[in-house]
């Protein structure tokens, strides 16, 4: 399968994130990249090609304009509070919750910081944006790719991108690669287009983003978040509103929930894809499905990830592939490179 590999990712570092009251070493490191990468050249899977430069005004067809602008310009505005910061990560401290306005754009940095994340556990590093930007190349590459005919093509990137939001950070991610190739493909003339989560995690970002929209269906197979983050969304009850209402869908699976049961799921989830009528599909691959994942509480075990790439070439359209989670290092590599494998073995 074509990858499309963004060799920038690893100016994206954060130390620390915050974790019950205390700084720990970030789950999300440049590793998680560099083991799918390995694997991907060990078996051989097909061409890897860096991103295409885009015009950054694409990145607004999904995110606002003042949340871009903010992202660019963060981590300037974080050395120059304190010239030692340049030695730090800027985390959140503040954030306007309810009875707060979020319409007012503080002078204060931040102030701001809160005003466009939704958790203290995502740090904003010195490369962060120059990542996060040549990542949504990435995907912007792929759905290029996969609209001039290919099969499927794969997005390595990293930081992810399922919880960021049109205006919004979180979840280690900072722009939404599966929600711009998504969009990229409705603004190349694909009319439906579906995208499939299948993150332990449920993509909020993702979600909001196409909330409203039935010209893009979202479809998340996740942990269920009366328990599992991020807790404050992707319950079952949540099918869309006004034009997108039905064009939402939610498959919260308990916490210790196995392969066979969450391919039940994900049949599912194929039925409704296909219900859709989609001209193309983009694919949340998260891997923190797995077994010994240390963030997260499904139990899925490296072969099962054939079966999984099996299960969406059945589904017969044109995918792109976006890296999400996945924080097992040394096992990342394997079970991504096998829904690809599985997937290429199976094309029709
Ligand atoms: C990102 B993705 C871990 C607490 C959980 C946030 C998890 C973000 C997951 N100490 N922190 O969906 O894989
Ligand atoms: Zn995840």
């Amino acid at each position: 399968m074509l990858t499309v590999f963004n060799d920038l990712h690893t100016v994206h570092h954060g130390k620390v994130e915050m974790f019950r009251g205390q700084l720990v070493p970030c789950f999300e490191v440049p590793a998680r990249a560099d083991y799918v990468l390995r694997e991907l050249q060990e078996r051989n899977l097909g061409l890897i090609v860096p991103p295409v430069v885009f015009d950054e005004a694409v990145l607004a067809r999904v995110h606002s304009q003042r949340y871009l602008d903010f992202l660019s310009t963060a981590w300037d505005e974080w050395v120059a509070l304190d010239p030692a910061n340049v030695d730090r990560d800027a985390l959140p401290s503040y954030w306007p919750i309810r009875t707060f306005r979020a319409d007012v754009l503080p002078a204060s940095f931040p102030a701001r910081m809160g005003l466009f994340s939704y958790d203290a556990g995502t740090p904003l590093t010195a490369g962060t944006w120059q990542a996060a930007r040549a990542g949504a190349f990435c995907a912007l590459t792929a759905a290029a790719r996969v609209l001039r005919g290919e099969r499927a093509a794969f997005a390595l990137t990293r930081p992810p991108g399922h919880h960021a939001g049109a205006d919004f950070f979180g979840g280690y991610c900072f722009l939404n690669n599966a929600a711009i190739a998504a969009q990229a493909l409705r603004d190349a003339g694909v009319d439906r287009v579906a995208v499939l989560d299948i993150d332990y995690h449920h993509g909020n970002g993702t979600q909001a983003i196409f909330y409203d929209r039935a010209d893009v269906q979202f479809t998340s197979i996740h942990g269920d978040p009366h328990t599992e983050y991020p807790y404050y969304l992707g319950y079952a009850d949540e099918r869309g509103a006004g034009d997108g209402l039905g064009f939402n869908r939610n498959i919260p699976l308990p916490r210790g929930t196995g392969f066979e049961k969450w391919r039940d799921a994900l049949k599912d989830a194929l039925r409704g894809i296909a219900e859709f009528k989609a001209g193309a599909l983009v694919v949340s691959l998260g891997l923190d499905t797995f077994e010994g994942d240390p963030i997260a509480g499904f139990t899925l075990a490296t072969p099962d990830y054939l079966r999984i790439g099996e299960d969406l070439a059945r589904a017969g359209l044109p995918t792109v592939f976006v890296f999400e989670g996945g924080y097992a290092v040394a096992e990342v590599g394997a079970n991504a490179v096998n829904v690809l494998d599985g997937f290429m073995q199976h094309i029709a």
